[in-house]
């Protein structure tokens, strides 16, 4: 049996409010399965506009198979392009980020406009027409200081979520951010893994000591169900939406991405141990409210993020292969905020470095756990692990929907 057959046949038996299967987790094609169907079709979470402060400023990122460019353009807009040469297929940029006057191929120097069209190939004979070798453009779209790129032909509507998020992100002036610091770890683990362990906090009690000085455990602030008649959470969207912050929690029909915007203990404004400010200076001038907790955005499968009054820590999640992952995390401030005038970098990411690394744990015992051949499905805790079962469904649902038409997965 192919691999899509057999996927799709474990996807209709999938139990609802069980884990997944073994493959899922640990098996090469199904992993493949996994990047045709959903990673080279979806919108992706590539950066921040704020990384690609001038025209030249580029971001790589590796998407599967398929490298990527995003670039800030000579007109000011932000575009992405495959990062491989209409020469001979090099590489064109290496480096995670830089700034560039014109993309020039390290291999012959084949060299490129910043919008993609092909300036100067050396002695190609008369016949050559280089209107024919522009880099190959990806979608890429941007919205409240996000930059989002899909490798589909045809990306899926993007609009549906602008509509819904920008109006949650535009108080906050990302774009008016810089990053204070970057982390990637590699976690070995599957994706979905990651995911599944972000979205609960069944495990936080036991795991994140640091995290828990600020953030609530309560299902009611990760899972999906919105506040319910959680009183704390109702006053918070009320008080924070009179300060002109939209608040209340909405999700696409799809169960694709959710926004929303949680109360922290204790009156905490910010993840430090202290629950006190790590930057002196706010994102954004213009919020006079002090006690905003942090606006949580999900979008699947690649990020999750809090935005706070002072600082903004986004996640981007990278598959690597059936068994490890990278997570790329971003810590935001105020492109004025000044190190160790404003903010000192061991306080502002001292809790999610901790986080992140405990989670790592997690994950890799997790898979090391599923990978074992007595493994076998086991259920969710229904109170606390409805955001996981979430999850599980929404990629059960994108995959069987892809798997069960009769196209082939788009290239
Ligand atoms: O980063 C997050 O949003 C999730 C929520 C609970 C566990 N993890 C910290
Ligand atoms: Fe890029 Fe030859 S492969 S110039
Ligand atoms: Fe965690």
């Amino acid at each position: 049996m192919n691999a899509r057959n057999d996927m799709l046949g474990q996807l209709r038996a999938h139990r609802p409010g069980f884990t997944l299967g073994r493959k899922f987790y640990t098996d090469p094609d199904y992993f493949q399965l996994d990047l045709e169907t959903i990673w080279y079709r979806e919108w992706l979470f590539a950066g921040h506009d704020c990384e690609l402060t001038s025209p030249g400023s580029y971001i790589t990122l590796q998407v599967g198979d398929y490298p990527v460019i995003v670039l800030r353009a000579g007109d000011g807009s932000i575009k992405a392009f495959h990062n491989s040469c209409r020469h001979r297929g090099s590489r064109l940029c290496a480096a995670e980020r830089g700034t560039v006057a014109k993309l020039v191929c390290p291999y012959h120097q084949w060299t490129y406009e910043l919008d993609g069209k092909l300036l100067y190939a050396r002695d190609m004979g008369p016949g050559f027409d280089a209107r024919q070798f522009g880099l190959k453009p990806v979608h890429c779209q941007s919205v409240g200081g996000y930059v989002w790129i899909c490798l589909a032909r045809e990306a899926p509507d993007f609009e549906a979520f602008r509509a819904t998020v920008a109006p949650y992100l535009a108080p906050h002036r990302l774009k008016d951010a810089k990053i204070a610091f970057e982390s990637t770890i590699v976690e070995n683990g599957n994706w979905k893994l990651v995911w599944e362990n972000n979205r609960e906090c069944y495990h936080c009690a036991g795991n994140h000591p640091e995290l828990c000085r600020t953030f609530p455990e309560a299902p009611t602030v990760t899972g999906v169900q919105g506040a319910g008649d959680d009183p704390l959470i109702r006053a918070h969207w009320d008080r924070c939406e009179e300060a002109g912050l939209p608040s209340l929690f909405r999700m696409s029909g799809d169960g694709q991405f959710r926004a929303t915007r949680v109360p922290l203990l204790r009156n905490a404004v910010s993840y430090t141990m202290s629950g006190k400010p790590a930057v002196a200076r706010p994102l954004s001038a213009s919020i006079e409210e002090d006690r905003i907790g942090s606006l949580l955005l999900f979008h699947y499968p690649t990020t999750w993020n809090h935005v706070l009054g002072d600082h903004a820590v986004s996640f981007r999640v990278t598959p690597i292969g059936p068994r490890e992952t990278a997570v790329t995390t971003k810590w935001l401030v105020h492109k004025d905020a000044v190190e160790g005038v404003d903010y000192r970098l061991d306080e502002l990411t001292r809790v999610w470095v901790a986080t992140n690394d405990q989670d790592r744990q997690i994950v890799e015992e997790n898979q090391r756990g599923v990978a074992s051949p007595v493994y076998e499905p086991g259920p969710y805790a229904p109170d606390h692990e409805g955001g996981v079962m979430q999850f599980v469904e929404w990629y059960c649902n994108a995959m069987e929907r892809a798997l069960g038409g009769d196209a082939v997965p788009l290239r």
